[in-house]
This record gives C-alpha cells, structure tokens and sequence, in this order.
C-alpha cells in the first residue's frame, strides 16, 4: 500500500462531528494507528489524540478494551490489530492503569501510553504504574491527561513519519504552525505596554547557576 492511500482519516463523512470511534475496526481502509481506551470514562482525554490524528490526515481506530476487565478481548485484538497492519499502538487507561503494559507484554509494535488523571491521586497512580516498566518491555509515556493524549497522537506520526513522506510534510507544517503562533502571540504582547527589559542598552539577564550563585 501506498503512503498516500494508507494515510486517510476513517472516514470521509463530513456530517460526523469528532473523533470516529469505530469499536470493533470495521474500516474500509487500514487503520496506522490503535488508540486504546480502558473504559468509556477515559474517551474525554483520549479523543485529543484521536483529534490530532485526524489533523494530521492519519487513519486510526479507538478501541474500548480493558486490561482488567477483558484480558482476553484486550489480547485478541492486538492479534488483530497486527494482522491488519496497524504500527502504532496508544493505550490510554487510569488508576492500576495496566492496560499500556499489558499491551506491550503481547506485542512489538510501539506502545505509547497515556495516563489519565484519577480522582483520588489526580493520575499519579496512572503515571507511575505506566511509567515504571519493567526491562525489557518499553512504554513510551506521555504527561498525564488531555496533553499526554495530544502529544501521543504526534508521537505515533513521528514514529510513522519514518516511513511515510506525507505524515513528515504534515508534520513539518504543524511545527511550523505552532511556531507561527507564538510569533504571533509575542507580537501581541508588544502592542500591550509592557516594559521589555531585554532590550534596553546595556541589559544584563540575571545569572543562572554560575559558581558564586549563593544557591550553590
Ligand atoms: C481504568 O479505570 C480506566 O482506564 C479508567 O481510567 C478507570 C476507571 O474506569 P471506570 O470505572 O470509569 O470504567 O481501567
């Protein structure tokens, strides 16, 4: 297949609104990449990473499983979703948060894991048990919450930016959007009275951890 034919959204049905939450794959074309979520409570956080799939033209699916609640459907569908050519895999889950590692025990394919925040320990849970996988078995692990999803959506581009030249340009465009933003941003700044002291003659910044930082 070619790079052009496999990155497509999952559908091209404008009257949709959000992400396309196709829960058992059924998808004309090849999904690129899984988002995995452990419980419908976690699609709030993981349709960022849905959203900016779809910004960046990635064809993906999101799938409903759970690592404690359906160990076995959570082990057949990665069987499936290798043997339909899904790359990359996201896990979202939160609390005992096992799903991400459960995941990366069964398969080869890259994981990345987002841990969702929690309400009794604000997602520490989820980022720690996430995070803190055993040698020999790699979750790449995002920040807690609705930025670690958007982030492990880029992630899993970059990763299959690799080996598709589309997925790079689009990349390329969105850094240099992000970029044109802050641009823009400053220039707003400008215009609101501020005081800029960096550019006074004569200007020094302030000292950061020479020897005789009293810190030190
Ligand atoms: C985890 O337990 C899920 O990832 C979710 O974040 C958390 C709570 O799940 P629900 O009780 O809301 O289904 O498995």
């Amino acid at each position: 297949m070619s790079a052009a034919e496999s990155v497509r959204r999952p559908d091209s049905d404008s009257s949709r609104t959000g992400p396309h939450i196709l829960m058992e794959g059924k998808m004309a074309q090849t999904p690129l990449v899984a988002i995995i979520i452990a419980s419908d409570s976690d699609l709030p956080v993981m349709e960022q990473a849905a959203e900016i799939l779809e910004k960046l033209d990635i064809c993906y699916e999101l799938i409903l499983t759970s690592a404690h609640r359906s160990p076995q459907r959570t082990r057949e569908y990665i069987k499936e979703a290798e043997a339909k050519g899904v790359e990359v895999l996201i896990a979202g889950a939160g609390g005992a948060a096992h799903l991400p590692g459960v995941i990366a025990a069964e398969t080869i394919l890259p994981v990345v894991g987002v841990p969702i925040e929690t309400t009794a320990l604000q997602g520490m849970d989820s980022l720690l048990s996430i995070v803190q996988m055993p040698g020999g078995v790699p979750v790449a692990t995002m920040a807690i919450g609705k930025a670690g999803a958007k982030n492990a959506g880029i992630l899993a581009a970059q990763i299959l930016a690799r080996k598709y030249p589309k997925i790079a340009e689009q990349l390329v465009s969105y850094k240099r959007n992000l970029e044109k933003e802050v641009r823009e941003k400053a220039k707003g700044l400008d215009g609101k009275g501020f005081k800029n002291r960096s550019r006074e003659p004569g200007f020094k910044p302030p000292s950061t951890g020479s020897k005789t930082d009293p810190r030190r």
